[in-house]
């Protein structure tokens, strides 16, 4: 990791020095004329150092945890467009969120920092905020919309090949043509914002397969992947993933409320519970066991749309609590802590069979402060230090957990662990994936 490593702050110093000694002159192309109209832009900063900036965006009803995914294949290809040019990848401010309901919060256009420490993330590769880029690119621009789809034939002959190819849209377009001829989308809430092309762009493969495309056929200086979930990871779990993983370490505020919580309810804490923890992700190398964790059971119980016919791998309340109750018995815990996104009504029955449960509640004060995804990402938090985790089966909120856990190093008998359903024949627990330093 160490040759990767990038000074964070010093980074977008660098972009602002650039931008104040720049000499570089106004330029021809219709799109810099049209930047350099805007009295706050500083045009010059980016042609200097020839930086491109790589945006994305996700369909719209994925959910915060495989976002967090989508985060990572992005990074990957960061890594290998970096090789070959100057790139900075723009982190896609988070709203909108289908499971983020929670009325009268106001839940769009916030920034990553609200979630997860800049200076980690910053540590892997170069990011910077949407409100950043608009700062330093000279307005709300963005020059290239590529959205991303499959190939309409599907596989050719069945046979699965890499490959990526302009091609004409197959959806209905997200984006609209505004009267001066921009496009208009959604943009994560920023009206103001434009791009001056959208194009689609057929895609199979891992996400790096882009890269040669972004550097030789796209010439913008900002290009935005939308549904950049069509990209594969370029080597799920390998090194490259752990470190872009390691480093979404969530923001301290949050980590910090979760910590007082263990202390106060749970009687918890890094010490007696052998989880230190560090603040640099690049010297957090615990040993697989080392983590004792919390005198407590910890449990994420999906309810919502996974209990919504589908779903023979999801237990009822009954069932999950009669599990519960026999891993309290064999791992002598006495508490149990609670994640879940189940509604009132069965949030009722569930406290009725397991009074003692401990959840995470904020007040509405403090929901408005963290938001749905900062109470998600406490609620994550806690259930990562707990002795003994039992999750959801096929929930990325459950997995995110899992790999919180691998890196506080946690015996992998105590993490992959799922719920089974109510008659589930073969109930196949969670792959281990071990870290890759
Ligand atoms: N606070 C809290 N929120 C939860 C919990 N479980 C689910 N949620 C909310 O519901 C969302 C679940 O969607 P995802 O994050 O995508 O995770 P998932 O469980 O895999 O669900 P899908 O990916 O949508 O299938 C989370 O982001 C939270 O907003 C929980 O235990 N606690
Ligand atoms: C839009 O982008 C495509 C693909 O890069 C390009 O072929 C086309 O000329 C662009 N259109 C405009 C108006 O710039
Ligand atoms: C770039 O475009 C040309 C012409 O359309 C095409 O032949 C070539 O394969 C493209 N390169 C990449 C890397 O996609
Ligand atoms: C908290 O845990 C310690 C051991 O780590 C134990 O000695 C103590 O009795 C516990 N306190 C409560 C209130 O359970």
């Amino acid at each position: 990791m160490a040759e990767q490593k990038q000074p964070g702050l010093s980074f977008n110093a660098l972009l602002f020095y650039s931008a104040l000694f720049s000499s570089a002159s106004a330029l021809g192309s219709e799109h810099d004329a049209f930047r350099a109209g805007n009295p706050t832009s500083s045009p010059v900063a980016a042609t200097a150092r020839d930086v491109r900036y790589l945006l994305y965006d996700v369909n719209p009803p994925e959910g915060f945890n495989l976002r967090r995914d989508v985060y990572i294949r992005m990074a990957s290809l960061l890594k290998t467009l970096r090789k070959q040019g100057d790139w900075v990848l723009v982190l896609p401010p988070w709203g909108r969120l289908y499971h983020w309901q929670s009325p009268d919060v106001h839940q769009v256009r916030i920034p990553w920092a609200e979630f997860f420490s800049l200076t980690s993330l910053q540590t892997n590769v170069p990011v910077i905020e949407y409100e950043e880029f608009i700062a330093e690119s000279g307005g709300p621009f963005i020059d290239q919309v590529l959205v991303m789809q499959n190939y309409a034939e599907g596989w050719t002959e069945g046979k699965w090949e890499e490959k990526v190819d302009e091609r004409p849209c197959i959806d209905r377009l997200m984006y609209t043509k505004d009267k001066q001829g921009y496009y208009r989308g959604w943009f994560w809430g920023y009206e103001e914002t434009r791009a001056l092309n959208v194009t689609c762009l057929s895609a199979q493969g891992h996400a790096s397969i882009l890269a040669p495309f972004l550097q030789e056929n796209i010439t913008a200086t900002s290009v935005l992947l939308d549904r950049a979930e069509t990209v594969l990871h370029d080597h799920y779990a390998g090194k490259d993933y752990w470190d872009t993983r390691r480093s979404m370490v969530f923001a301290k505020h949050l980590r910090v409320i979760g910590d007082q919580f263990r202390a106060k309810y749970l009687n918890s804490t890094d010490e007696k519970d052998h989880t230190p923890y560090n603040e640099d992700w690049t010297r957090m190398r615990a040993k697989l066991g080392s983590a004792k964790g919390g005198p407590y059971l910890g449990v994420h119980l999906r309810r919502k749309d996974f209990i919504w016919g589908h779903r023979d791998d999801v237990p009822s309340l009954k069932g999950a609590v009669k599990k519960i109750r026999s891993l309290m018995k064999k791992n002598k815990l006495e508490n149990v802590f609670v994640a879940t996104d189940a509604d009132e009504e069965e949030m009722a029955k569930l406290r009725k069979m397991l009074p003692e449960m401990v959840r995470y509640e904020p007040s509405w004060e403090d929901l408005e402060l963290l938001k749905d995804g900062g109470v998600a990402i406490i609620d994550q938090w806690i259930c990562a230090h707990s002795r003994y985790f039992i999750g959801t089966s096929v929930s990325t909120f459950s997995f995110r957990i899992h790999e919180e856990r691998e890196i506080l190093g946690f015996d992998p008998k105590t993490t992959y662990n799922r719920f089974c359903g109510d008659s589930e024949k073969e109930c196949e627990q969670p792959t281990h994936w071990k870290i890759v330093y």
